[in-house]
């Protein structure tokens, strides 16, 4: 039996910086309430740059990290919901991008919850013996499928890409256990990047498309999805500390999705913890959907918050809805 050691942990984001004034000048909002309500003071928001070139950034940093090269590389997960193209792949793009021509490339998505998601298949080919490591990335411009009139959505979200390279070890280290969950009943509560049918045989064709034109955009029942986040967080990660037979207290960090301030402040109090204990950068990058917890954790790794030897709890959560929480050690 093997275990996934992460080896690296890189982030890319696109230069242009979007501050809430700026979004002020857009929309009827105000600077005070964005950072009130979200705790976000500025975004990243692409200026040409697609998901796959986020992406392909951290992978060629992961490499050269690393020191290993491309055609070493045996499995590429991309966990997106902005890919470039509906096919291929951003994986198979992000392949050809850095030369990984050994390697099997595939997408996944599962929102927010799409880098806990990623981890844990690429666990499974690693833990299985099937491979001996991964590049694992979540990367989003969701900057596409935001609605740029809606003042309730189009602050919150940011464009960004983070990943990790996964490796191969017979050691009891890397990621130790999982929980992850969907409840595909509630996915309406939160949607978007609808493609509406488009055939010759199809009657009132115009209308249908006038339907759907709205579910294009990125949208949100938010007082549904912050209730939803409040009730399965704490407990998905409870779940994992019971298992492991350990307190919050024996966790150094708790790395969640960087949705919003205010949800991590519920989430802390009902682990009877504090809000130091969650490692938080949304203020910089807003909430990047599967891209938030490995850029958190490349940023960690930078600033030296990441020793041998540490226990930290990842925790995603969003459209599907789904959510999944990681124990690993570094
Ligand atoms: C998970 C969550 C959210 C989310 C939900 C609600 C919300 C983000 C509602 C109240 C509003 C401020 C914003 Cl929990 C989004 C995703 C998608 O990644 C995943 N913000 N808010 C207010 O009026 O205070």
């Amino acid at each position: 039996m093997f275990n996934s050691k992460i080896e690296g942990f890189q982030s890319y984001v696109p230069l242009n910086t979007v501050s809430n004034e700026m979004l002020e000048k857009l929309v009827d909002t105000s600077s005070e309430w964005i950072c009130s309500r979200t705790g976000i003071l500025e975004r990243r928001i692409t200026l040409g740059e697609n998901t796959s070139n986020l992406a392909t950034e951290v992978c060629n940093k992961l490499l050269k990290n690393a020191n290993i090269t491309a055609s070493e590389i045996d499995l590429i997960l991309v966990a997106t919901i902005t890919s470039d193209y509906m096919m291929p792949s951003t994986a198979c793009i992000v392949q050809s991008n850095i030369g990984a021509n050994n390697a099997v490339a595939f997408d996944i998505n599962a929102a927010c919850s799409g880098f806990v998601y990623a981890l844990s298949v690429a666990d499974k080919f690693i833990k299985s013996g099937t491979y001996k490591n991964a590049l694992v990335v979540g990367s989003e411009t969701l900057s596409k499928i935001v609605d740029w009139t809606d003042r309730g959505t189009c602050v919150l979200f940011g464009d960004g890409a983070g990943g990790v390279l996964l490796s191969s070890t017979t050691e009891n280290i890397g990621i130790l256990n999982e929980d992850i969950h969907s409840r595909g009943s509630s996915w309406k509560s939160l949607r978007g990047g609808f493609v509406p049918l488009v055939n010759p045989f199809l009657e009132n064709q115009e209308k249908n498309k006038e339907d759907c034109k709205n579910d294009y955009y990125l949208n949100m029942n938010g007082r549904e999805v912050f209730n939803f986040a409040t009730k399965t967080v704490p407990s998905s990660i409870q779940k994992l500390l019971d298992d492991a037979k350990i307190s919050v207290d024996d966790i150094k960090y708790i790395v969640p999705h960087q949705a919003n301030y205010r949800i991590i402040e519920v989430v802390a109090k009902k682990l009877n913890t504090t809000i130091d204990k969650f490692y938080l950068n949304l203020e910089n990058y807003g909430n990047t959907s599967s891209a938030s917890i490995p850029i958190a954790l490349a940023e960690m790794k930078e600033k030296n918050l990441l020793h041998l030897g540490d226990k930290i709890v990842l925790t995603g959560f969003g459209a599907g809805l789904t959510w999944g929480s990681m124990l690993i050690t570094i």
